[in-house]
């Protein structure tokens, strides 16, 4: 077998976005695309030879090819080994798991996440550091520079692995360890949660639904929730990883997952449902007909964190994305615990972890997890809340009316603009930003506006400073509308308004809060110019 040096030339769009390069599947196929970006890994990170690295994804459309690939050049840049997930399969969190245990050098993941997937649909591949997380903005900006200068790449001429049976297989120099990409997650989550108090739980006949949506969760649900925990078979649905993810859109909110929300809404619901995304990292909790933000539960389980045996010494402290609603700040202001906020994206909790300074993160899109790894976790916040359920013996919905009652309530709404044509959207940021001095201390209705700014933020443990991360306009009673362009998308641009309203009335905490937010989401109209400059009406998706 000999190392293959190949003649390349750079492609200009490398950057990596919220959570790495994420690009059509086409793309990606194209010649040297996905090679070039994976030598751009290589060089940045200069791992000494003979590392270890972690590798797996959500079995997507291109994942065993690709897989194939990144082990060939592995070996041809000096790798001593790699743990590859058996089929190519590793969750995200699962892989942040493995890269932390086996402490190897660092981990990449292909995943685009809750993108749809097939031929047609998308594809991405992220590099995660040593201590299990998303590489930092100084990595991935080295690894865009390095791209932008690619000139040649190393693989190495081989056949290809096998990858469906666990074992070792020698692949020049390097050695391929294909693990079983379940046990090491789930023996984690059995330290963190009561599975015994679950378990009667499930054995006094509380029903749940689990939908993994044919997507990388379906195996880790069945292992732990039927299998560890002993719900009856069927209680995950679609539990069967699809590389088209059987052609649905594997976002755990209430647009996509509605095959769960009609369950959960029906007759004859279950006392719980929950989703996962395309790579295990997102989760959507619901009650009998009641749908818990994810600003809420990220909440309810730091309020409630004790519960569980691995968080039994109560946390250091909280972190949330600066779009996600301050519920948790309350709860962290009521336990005596630091609050932090910090732009959208996973990366920027790694730093907060790793100095002991928080345990639970959160996101209001649908992310929440702690120390345990350094990615976020889907099925470690539905086993938090089952545990949390076994011990308060309450219903979802009670549980979270409850904490509304004692904390108040931050009505939440996220809408979304889904591929807007990128000079439009960014029209709309523009004129924000050109409205900041006019908006400012203006009243409109009857919400007076305090301040305007596009957010930014320090790194309190390296003192990075991340600028541009979305507009805020910050109201007199602490309510907030946020604008922000996403940065996982592939078509066009997807225009976020994050509404939040605070609520300490109980009298109203029962409202819908598309009615609790009506006014705010006509200002937000009002001011942006949306209609006007993009032409729609309606969002794309609200949650
Ligand atoms: C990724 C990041 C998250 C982020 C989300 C939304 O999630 O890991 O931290 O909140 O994107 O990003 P945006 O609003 O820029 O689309 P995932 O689940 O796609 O990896």
């Amino acid at each position: 077998m000999s190392v293959r040096i190949v003649a390349t030339i750079p492609f200009t769009d490398q950057k990596p976005g919220t959570s790495g390069l994420r690009k059509k599947v086409r793309v990606f196929q194209a010649a040297n695309y996905l090679e070039n970006f994976v030598q751009s890994i290589f060089d940045s990170i200069a791992a000494p030879r003979g590392s270890t690295l972690t590798v797996g994804g959500d079995g997507r459309y291109y994942n065993r090819e690709a897989i194939q690939i990144i082990l060939k050049m592995a070996a041809a840049n000096g790798f001593g080994r790699v743990l590859v997930g058996q089929g190519g399969i590793l969750s995200t969190p699962a892989a942040s798991c493995v890269i932390r245990k086996y402490q190897t050098f660092g981990g990449i993941v292909l995943s685009a996440s809750h993108n749809p997937g097939g031929p047609d649909g998308d594809f991405g591949i992220k590099y995660n550091i040593g201590n299990g997380g998303p590489a930092p903005e100084k990595v991935t900006e080295a690894i865009f520079a390095r791209s932008k200068a690619m000139a040649e790449y190393r693989i190495l001429d081989a056949a290809d692995i096998p990858l469906d049976v666990i074992g070792e297989t020698r692949l020049g120099d390097m050695t391929v360890q294909v693990i079983d990409p379940v046990s090491d997650y789930a023996e984690l989550m059995e330290t963190l949660f009561d599975f015994g108090a679950i378990r009667s739980l499930l054995a006094g006949g509380f029903r749940l639904k689990f939908d993994a949506m044919h997507a990388v969760t379906g195996p880790y649900a069945r292992e732990i929730i039927e299998k560890r925990l002993g719900a009856p078979a069927g209680s995950v649905m679609n539990a069967v990883p699809l590389p088209d993810f059987g052609n649905g859109h594997p976002d755990p909110n209430l647009t996509y997952a509605h095959e769960l929300v009609e369950i959960v809404y029906g007759a004859a619901a279950p006392d719980f449902g929950a989703a996962s995304d395309g790579d295990g990292d997102r989760n959507m909790i619901l009650g009998k007909g009641f749908f818990v933000t994810p600003s809420d539960s990220l909440a309810v389980l730091a309020a409630n964190a004790t519960l569980a045996p691995g968080y039994r010494n109560g946390l250091a402290g909280i972190a949330r994305s600066m779009p996600t609603s301050a519920a948790a700040d309350r709860v962290a202001q009521a336990l005596g615990v630091p609050c932090y906020e910090t732009p959208t994206g996973w990366k920027f909790f790694g730093n907060l972890m790793d100095a002991g300074k928080v345990t639970l993160c959160g996101e209001e899109s649908f992310g929440t997890g702690s120390d345990h790894v350094r990615e976020k976790d889907g099925l470690w916040a539905v086993l938090f809340w089952l545990n949390i359920l076994a011990v308060r013996r309450q219903g979802v919905e009670a549980i979270v009316r409850e904490h509304w009652a004692r904390y108040g309530r931050n009505v939440y709404s996220r809408h979304d603009y889904e591929g807007l044509p990128t000079e439009s959207a960014n029209g709309v940021m523009q004129h924000l930003h050109d409205s900041f001095a006019v908006l400012t201390g203006s009243q409109l209705g009857s919400y007076k506006v305090v301040f305007c700014d596009d957010f930014s933020y320090i790194d309190p443990i390296d003192g990075s400073v991340s600028t541009g991360q979305g507009v805020r306009i910050g109201f007199g009673d602490g309510s907030r509308i946020v604008f922000r362009l996403s940065g996982t998308g592939t078509e066009g641009a997807t225009l976020r308004i994050y509404l939040e309203a605070y609520e300490p009335d109980v009298s109203k905490h029962h409202l819908d809060a598309q009615v609790a937010l009506a006014e705010l989401i006509g200002i937000a109209l009002q001011v942006s110019q949306l209609r006007e400059r993009t032409g729609r009406t309606e969002p794309t998706v609200i949650t």
